[in-house]
């Protein structure tokens, strides 16, 4: 029987494929691992928390409070996948040498490892990178992200667990190795061996240190690469869409805010607004895209709107608000359960002592504590309760 003799590449590969990692190997291996399954897991349970304020599952209650809350995950949602960005492509140069075995395939068990690792590897860069895109507002990709990024996160975990129980045991050593090199080995090897773990984290904190400042002020200074300075903006506040972009035109004393439910309907004036009791509070708005600011507003409960209708706010069970925006994906947004009745629910009228600018909503928007921005919508003109 004839057998082909294997060219030198291949044995080459098989020989890497079959030899044990080294030490070195293995240890960076593990660290960058354990760095990547923190990020990972902050950032799927923000992601998921997010997923459920913009998504609300019928059997979950969520709370209004505090009044942070979001701004805090949202930040560390953003901020813990882009930290990953450095750590995944440093953990890809490491063991990139174990990506390729050869045989490709070894039996049925190689084969699923093989394939948990390929969407493993393709998730992470696939999330990580349309993440970036997304916070960098380069909607290049013709899908709607937010739907795909949720079911690419569970595809991803999916393969991150089968991945993490395969590799536990090596995890283990590689961590628990602590290397007392000899003098020798470290002149063989060259300073390179910490120093590339360092480097990794070096990197991953900079990435950090250059956006965070979206969300947190005092960092701001920092933060080239955020796509927002929380300082900057129209009465001091970032703004998403402007009010052009929305299609908004000037809005006139023809103004009326529709408040409707149970075959009820008022039309309020400014003036009606402005004459009923408000309420001023400091309240964050926190974009899905990671930046963040506080502004004092000033406005009427929605719970009193409510009120106006001759129901008792504990009775609705939505209420939904809808922009005068005519086509946008945020022209309207639901309140439900402690949203809803939260005395700092607020369609605002001001914002630091003066009428919204056109940017931000003039001349009524909604802010509520603990939403996501997109949820925050502008140019109020009809509320629905139900
Ligand atoms: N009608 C309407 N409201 C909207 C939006 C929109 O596109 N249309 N964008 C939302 C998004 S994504 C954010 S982050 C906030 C930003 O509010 P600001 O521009 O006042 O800072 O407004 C929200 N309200
Ligand atoms: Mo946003």
């Amino acid at each position: 029987m004839l057998t082909r003799r294997p060219s030198p590449a291949e044995v080459a590969a098989r020989v890497a494929a079959t030899r044990p990692d080294d030490a070195g190997t293995e240890r960076r291996a593990a660290w960058l691992g354990s760095a990547l399954g923190v990020c990972f897991t902050i950032c799927l349970l923000t992601g998921l928390y997010s997923h459920a304020l913009q998504n609300p599952p019928s059997w979950l209650t969520l709370p209004s409070r505090p009044v942070d809350l979001y701004r805090v995950t949202q930040g560390l949602h953003v901020v813990t996948g882009l930290a990953a960005v450095p750590l995944l492509l440093a953990k890809l140069y490491a063991v990139y040498h174990r990506l390729f075995t050869y045989p490709a395939v070894r039996g049925v068990g190689h084969a699923l490892e093989r394939l948990s690792l390929l969407v493993l590897v393709g998730g992470s860069l696939f999330q990580l990178g349309t993440g970036v895109m997304n916070l960098a507002g380069w909607y290049a990709f013709g899908f709607f992200f937010t739907a795909v990024h949720y079911w690419a996160s569970w595809v991803t975990v999916g393969a991150l667990l089968i991945h993490v129980g395969l590799k536990l045991p090596q995890a283990r050593r590689g961590l628990a190795r602590t290397p007392a090199p000899t003098e020798e080995a470290t002149a063989a090897r060259g300073p390179d061996r910490r120093g590339f773990l360092t480097t990794a984290g070096i990197a991953s904190g900079s990435v950090v240190l250059a956006t965070a400042g979206g969300t947190v002020a005092p960092l701001a200074g920092f933060s080239v690469l955020s796509p927002r300075d929380p300082r900057v903006g129209p009465q001091g506040l970032p703004v998403n869409r402007t009010a052009a972009a929305a299609g908004i035109g000037t809005v006139d004393a023809s103004y009326r805010l529709v408040l409707e439910g149970d075959g009820r309907r008022l039309a309020l004036t400014l003036d009606d607004l402005r004459s009923m009791p408000q309420t001023t509070a400091e309240l964050p708005i926190a974009c899905v895209e990671g930046w963040s600011a506080s502004g004092v507003w000033s406005g009427v409960p929605v719970r009193d709107l409510v009120a106006l209708l001759g129901r008792d706010p504990a009775d609705a069970a939505e209420v939904e608000v809808r922009s005068l925006q005519r086509t946008g994906r945020y022209r309207s947004s639901l309140l439900l359960g402690p949203h809803l009745r939260d005395p700092l629910t607020l369609l605002a009228l001001r914002l630091g002592g003066e009428p919204l600018h056109p940017d931000h909503g003039y001349p009524l928007r909604l802010i509520a504590p603990n939403r996501p921005g997109v949820l925050q919508t502008k140019w109020v003109g009809r509320v629905t309760v139900r």
